[in-house]
Order: structure tokens, then sequence, then C-alpha cells
């Protein structure tokens, strides 16, 4: 008889954390649907949730650890490999001392529960200054902002569009229609964003492409890759010109604004509307309609991060959200209140610029160094040189920028582990790779994403599958290695954990928010033997929902949130701007000199003639990143890694559609598909990132046959946003030409 069964959890391949019902007959994953009884997305999902099932199911992901050999990979046993790990790392430490073994952390890593609450626990016992993240690829510019000005580490004061009750949604630089919301989790946004206008509002989207977005916009304006910062201080200029400047909730909790005017005196609309390519009228419009709307926010993602002013176009839009009183007001940006705080567990306060990297000499940011640094830090010799890299789910050699120098650096390395499940363009290079089980076989709760969440939301996710007996997840694996760089192999995993649980529980209790709850209360009440599941216990019951071990009878705790396999929808964002700001004044710091002092290069970059022509990314509904290109069910249809030119700009460069370019940027070229359209921009042009497979020595035989062209062969680690170090991958300066 065949054991049929419903398993409910949330999607991983994205944000948006859908809730998911998959469908299980004995072993196999038969059917994936969205969850129509999940409270946040309702039953909505898109087509990439079908890739929980092809992954798990996918032949080339690999289940056991593998070594590199003379002739390819060998599997080895977990004991194998955790031995030779430790050993190698063991050695280069104490040869070149602890800076001499980085890390690098990838984007699918924020999804996997174990991994968010141990990695900290390898940091820890690697004691090692070169940390690499690709939160420092895509977000920097907003860790920089959100933390200079609110004074707390990111995600914790991370201002959040109100998109349910907003009447007027100002999207700059994002496509949410397609990623589906980042720093804006957000399950079934096309619905959410439709939903502003059919109430009545507005979508204004302000981008050099009309995406997916734009098209379902009440309004679209193109804009100049990188002139964001410019537009946004010229509606700033606006507010203040026209004495139209109130504060709402954050009166009485800023300081710098007569910098931030004398600042924007600078930026009047018509002394940017050339820059920009939108017409000084228009700024002045949207600068009125955001100041009389009901309710408004201004939302910025990629487009106003990965480009040459990232912090000030974050900064700015920041700023556009306070001076119009949108700042915690319902329908503004708020902040979400997360029932399990991760900060509960660490200081909180933001930091950067401690110390500064080895090779360029760029600032730290939360202890984090700039990925467009990576490749130096490793090829440069010297002391403190990188020898060994320890990768954690990423791709960085079609992720990141010059990714043909990254790949050259990661080939010299003395020593490449990566924990990764395929054989892919990066781990090619490693020497040994450890797979942790695809998510379908691991349960969870989307941890950093409920920090982010338009609504306050709990929900457990439950592991369609049981993976292999003797699999490893990444939690195991990072206090496996961990445990052992500390000289504490002698320990058992029970007693390693505890210890870890102790940390966690001493760092959570110093807040003071449960003063008679002690450190051994919560291990002795604590529910779960090891494992980040008990951590995640503590969390939820001292969080603002909690039930204070016992405190509070009818609060929160894992045992309800895994009764309720739908998830919990705990309301609609609340003020609480209060206990967000972190600075030590306690106040909101709106002209920190990290953003005041960079503007006199945007300045001069305005002074600057322009470049013929430069080159943005796109993403696409079936792609998460470069991961999901190995399923087949994501494959389908039409080729996606194209070329998007304006007729204006084929017609003046000699390309045709279905022909070929070749594209040449400072560190690079490549030859792509042409598709002409006129939603782009002239002297702009798209290429989606994340591509560029069929490199010898992978196992990826479904993306090798649909390989593509590598984006970031284009993207220049030496072009970057200079008050984050933020490499540009958007506004890179190409030329064109048939091939
Ligand atoms: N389907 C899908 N969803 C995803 C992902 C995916 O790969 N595929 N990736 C996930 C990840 S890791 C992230 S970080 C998020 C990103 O989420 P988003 O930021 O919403 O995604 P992008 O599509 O990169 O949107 C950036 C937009 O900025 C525009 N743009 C480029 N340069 C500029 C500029 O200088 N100024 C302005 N104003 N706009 C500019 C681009 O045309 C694009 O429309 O998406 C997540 N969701
Ligand atoms: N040109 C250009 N470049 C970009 C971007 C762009 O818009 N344009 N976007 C940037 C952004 S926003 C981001 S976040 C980065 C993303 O870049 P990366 O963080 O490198 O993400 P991926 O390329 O998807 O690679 C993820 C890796 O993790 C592995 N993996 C996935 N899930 C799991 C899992 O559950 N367990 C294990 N063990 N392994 C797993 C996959 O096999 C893959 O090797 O790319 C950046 N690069
Ligand atoms: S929108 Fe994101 S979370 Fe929802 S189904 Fe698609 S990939 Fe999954
Ligand atoms: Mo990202």
């Amino acid at each position: 008889m065949s054991d049929k069964r419903s398993v409910h959890r949330v999607c991983p391949f994205c944000e948006a954390t859908c809730g998911l019902t998959v469908e299980v007959d004995d072993d196999a994953i038969v059917g994936v649907r969205g969850d129509r009884d999940d409270p946040f997305s309702k039953g909505f999902i898109c087509p990439k949730a079908y890739g929980l099932k092809g992954l798990y199911h996918d032949p080339d992901r690999l289940r056991r650890p593998v070594r590199r050999t003379a002739d390819g990979f060998e599997e080895i046993s977990w004991e194998e490999a955790y031995d030779e790990v430790a050993s190698r790392l063991i050695a280069i430490r104490d040869e070149h001392g602890p800076d001499a073994i980085g890390t690098y952390t990838g984007n699918p890593i924020v999804h996997d529960l174990g991994a968010v609450l141990y990695r900290p626990v390898l940091q820890r016992a690697l004691g090692s200054r070169s940390l690499f993240n690709s939160a420092a690829i895509d977000t920097l510019p907003k860790i920089v902002q959100t933390g200079l000005m609110f004074g707390r580490s990111f995600p914790l004061a991370v201002p959040i569009p109100d998109i349910d009750r907003s009447d007027y949604l100002l999207v700059i630089g994002a496509n949410p229609a397609v990623s589906h919301g980042s720093l804006m989790t957000m399950p079934d946004a096309p619905g959410r964003l439709k939903a502003v206008t059919e109430r009545g509002g507005k979508l204004v989207v302000v981008d050099p492409r009309r995406s997916e977005t734009a098209q379902i916009a009440s309004e679209h304006h193109f804009i100049r890759p990188g002139s964001d910062a410019a537009f946004l201080l010229a509606i700033v200029h606006t507010l203040f010109e026209e004495d139209r400047v109130t504060l709402g909730a954050a009166e009485d909790l800023v300081e710098g604004l007569d910098d931030v005017q004398e600042v924007a005196r600078e930026f009047s609309p018509e002394s940017v509307a050339e820059h920009c390519g939108i017409e000084a009228a228009e700024i002045r419009r949207i600068a009125r309609e955001l100041s009389d709307a009901e309710s408004a926010a201004c939302y910025g993602r990629l487009g106003t991060c990965v480009q040459e002013f990232g912090t000030l176009a974050s900064w700015a839009c920041e700023l556009v959200n306070i001076l119009t009183g949108n700042l915690d007001r319902p329908g503004g940006v708020m902040f979400t209140r997360p029932a399990a705080p991760i900060d509960a567990a660490f200081d909180g306060r933001f930091a950067m610029g401690r110390w500064h990297s080895r090779v360029s000499g760029r600032p730290e940011v939360e202890g984090l160094i700039p990925s467009s640094t990576m490749a130096e830090e490793i090829l440069t010799e010297g002391p403190g040189q990188v020898r060994a890299m320890i990768l954690m789910m990423t791709n960085a050699a079609r992720s990141a920028a010059n990714s043909e120098r990254i790949e050259e650096a990661f080939s010299r390395l003395d020593f490449l582990v990566a924990i990764d499940f395929y054989i892919n363009e990066t781990t090619r290079h490693a020497d040994i790779i450890l797979p942790t089980p695809s998510p379908a076989e691991l349960s969870g709760y989307e941890v950093p994403f409920y920090l982010l969440s338009v609504r306050n939301i709990a929900k457990w996710s439950s592991a369609a599958m049981p993976p292999p007996d003797d699999a490893q997840e990444a939690w195991q694996v990072f206090s496996r290695i961990g445990s052992r760089l500390m000289g504490l192999d002698a320990l058992d995993p029970q007693a390693v954990d505890d210890l870890v649980l102790r940390q966690f529980a001493t760092a959570a209790l110093a807040d003071g928010a449960w003063p008679e709850l002690s450190v051994d209360e919560v291990f002795d009440k604590v529910e779960g033997d090891i494992g980040p599941d008990r951590i995640l216990d503590m969390l939820l019951r001292i969080g603002p929902y909690g039930d204070g071990f016992g405190r509070k009878p009818d609060g929160l705790n894992l045992r309800k949130v895994r009764e309720a396999p739908h998830g919990i929808d705990l309301g609609p964002l609340q003020p609480r701007l209060d206990d967000v700001i972190g600075t030590e004044s306690g106040r909101i710091a709106l002209a920190p000199p990290t953003m005041v002092d960079d503007v006199p290069r945007l300045q001069a970059r305005m002074a600057r003639p322009r470049e013929d022509v430069v080159l943005i990314g796109r993403r696409d509904m079936r792609s998460t990143n470069s991961f999901t290109h190995n399923l087949p069910a994501l494959m389908k249809g039409r080729e996606r890694c194209v070329l998007q030119v304006s007729p204006a700009d084929a017609e003046r460069l000699g390309l045709v559609p279905g022909g070929a370019a070749r594209v040449t940027s400072r560190v690079g070229k490549l030859v792509a598909p042409v598709v002409v359209t006129d939603d782009l921009m002239p002297g702009v042009v798209s290429l989606p990132h994340g591509w560029g497979h069929a490199a010898s020595g992978t196992r990826l035989e479904v993306a090798n046959g649909r390989p593509g062209v590598n984006a970031n062969l284009l993207t220049d680690n030496e072009a970057y946003d200079v008050a984050s170090g933020t490499a540009v991958l958007f506004g890179t300066p190409v030329s064109v030409e048939p091939a």
C-alpha cells in the first residue's frame, strides 16, 4: 500500500515565503500546490515552486561528500570529509593565521534555519576577518544606510513598505512583479501591486527598463542607470522648496535636517533632469503627489543598490519616506515585529570601518568585506593573504562581478571547501564538496524573512521527505567543523550543542526583557534535544508574542507554531519607531557624514559626459539566480539568456533581432543573442545573470544543455559604490557590435 500524504511548508526559492502543499507518495514528491489556507499567501505560487520537486529528484544533485581527484570527483564518507577539511584548515591556520581562511556565504543560506543559526558557530571558531557574503554583493548599501541612519545592525531597522494599505507606491530600481519582492517579504507580489491601483491608489515605477512591474503600474518613467540619487534628492529639494517637509512619527526623533536641506539645495529638478532623463516638471509632480498622498512609500531594491551610487540612492529613498511623514505610518514604511527576534541573540548595534580590507583598504561593514575585494585578497601575496575558502551555498563564479578573476582566484587557493549540492562552475574548483539535503528534506522557519515581511507572520515549514540516513544538515556541518577547529573533537555533538544553546540563551537574555528568566530555566524548559529547533523555540518564547516559558500561557512557542501547519497571521504592521532607533543620540541620523561626504562624487559624475551604452541586469520568473537551471520543469520554453536592446540602439549599432551581439567591457567580453524591444531605454542594454553553464568538469546535465552566457564576465569589480564598497552590477559601460 502506498503512503500518500500532504505536507505544508514555505517555498524556499525567493523571499516571498509562499505557502506550499507538497503531495508525497511513498518516496516521491508527486505534486506541489499553493496552500489556500496559508493566511499570508492564500494559495499563490509562481512556477519556481515546482523546483522543490525537481531539486529533490535531480540525479545530478550530490547526496554524499565528494573529493576532487586527478580525473573528477570521488565519493567519500562524512567522517573522512570532516577529518580532511579540519586538518587542512588547521594546518593553514597554524601556518598563516586565522585571516588566511576566508568564508563566502551565498544567497540560499538564508532559507536554511540551521545554517542561519549555526553559521556564527563556525565563524567564531574560525576567528577570521576574511568574511565575504552575497549580502555584500546585493545589500551592502542598505546595510550601511539603515545602519548609519537608525543605528541598528541589519536587518533590524529596515523600513518595509506597508503595501497593503499604501495609497502611493514609488518603485525605483526594483521589479517585484518578477522578483516577488526583496527586503519586503510578500507572497503574491503581483496581486498586492495591482491592489494598490484597484483601491484607487497610484503605483509609479522608475526604471531604465519597462519592467513587468512597470507594465501594471499607473505610470512608468525611464531613468538613466545610476542617476537615482540625483532624482530622489530633487524630490527632497522640491519638498523643502515648497515647504512640504513633514516628519509625522519621526518628529522630535531626527537630527541633521538642516544638513539635508543644504545638500538638497544643489539638486533642483531642473539641474538633474537631463542627467536622469526625466523632465523637471515630472519630478516636481511626483514630489507633490508623494507629499499629498494620505500615505506613500518609496521602495528601491537592486536598481538602487548595485550601482555606482547605491548608498546615496538608498539614503535619498529613505529621506523621501521620512520627509513626507511616511515613516512608521500605516500605508507608509513600517517595521516588522518578528515573532522570533534573532536580534535578541546579538548586540544589534551597527558598526563599520573598524578595520579596512588588506589590499584596497575598503571599510568593513558589520564584519563583512565587500565581495568585490575577494579575488584580490586571494591573489595578492603578503601577510593575511587568503589561502583557503569555505564557500557556503554560492556560485560566486557566476554571481560575483568580474567572475573570471574570481575563478582564477579560486583555482589558486591552497584549499577550497564548498557546502553545496551541485558540482557547478564554482564548486568544480573545490577540493571537497559537502552536500547538505535539498530544501524538501529540511524543516525550518524563515527567521530572516519574517523580520522583513509586510505582515507579522509565524510559520513552520515541515520537511516533505526524510533526508538519507547518513545525511548531514548545514547546522551539523558548521558545528562539526567548528568544534574541530576549536579543539573540541573529544566532546560529543550533544555536549557541543548544549554549549551553543547556552551561549544563545545568555546573549538573548542579556537585554533584560525577561528579568526573572535564567539561562538554566531556558535550558531545562526549552523543547527539543539538539539542533536549531530548540534555539527557535527559545526565540519564539522570549519574543514579543512569546509565552515567556510559562509566564504568558497564551503566548507562542514552537509547539503552537507547529500545530498551525498553514501558518499564524499576527496581524498588520504596527507603529514601533521608538524601539527601533539604536543610535547613540536616540535620533535618526538624517545626514550621516558617509553619505554627505559622497555627494561631491555624484556631482562630479553629473558633470561628466555619459557613456554611449551601459549594461543592466534582469531577473526572470523561472530562475533563482543560478541554481535553478538544472531543473527541467523550469528550463522549458524560449531562450531567456538574451541581450535586450532598444530599437534605436539596434538601428544605430547595426543589431538585428535574432542576431548576435558581441558585448565588451573593461574586464571581458561575450556574445549573446539579441532581442529588440522598446521596453528598454536607448543607451541601455540588459542581460540576466546566473547563466554561462557548460563549463568543463561540472555535473549539470540540464543546465549545460542550455548554457546561456555569463553576464558577470562583463561586470567590473573595480567599479564600486564608494560609500559601501559594493561592486557595480547595473550600469557597466560596454560597447556592443554585431557578432
Ligand atoms: N524570479 C526571480 N526572483 C528573484 C530572484 C531571481 O533570480 N529570480 N532573485 C532574488 C534575489 S537574490 C534578489 S536580491 C531579489 C532582487 O529583487 P529586485 O531588485 O526587485 O530585482 P531586479 O529584477 O534585479 O530589479 C531591479 C530593477 O532595477 C532596474 N534597474 C537597473 N539599473 C537601475 C538603475 O540604475 N536605476 C533604477 N531605478 N533601476 C535600475 C532593473 O531594470 C530592474 O527592473 O530578487 C529575488 N527574487
Ligand atoms: N550581473 C548580476 N550579478 C548578480 C546579480 C544581478 O542582478 N546581476 N544578482 C546578485 C544577487 S542579488 C545575488 S543574491 C547573488 C546570488 O548569487 P549566489 O549567492 O552565488 O546564488 P546562486 O548563484 O543561486 O548559487 C547558489 C549556490 O548554492 C547552492 N544551493 C542552493 N540551495 C542550496 C541548499 O539548499 N543547500 C546547499 N547545500 N546548497 C544549495 C547551489 O547549488 C549554488 O551553487 O547574485 C548576484 N549577482
Ligand atoms: S513567489 Fe517566491 S516563494 Fe512564492 S512560489 Fe515563487 S519562488 Fe516560491
Ligand atoms: Mo540577492
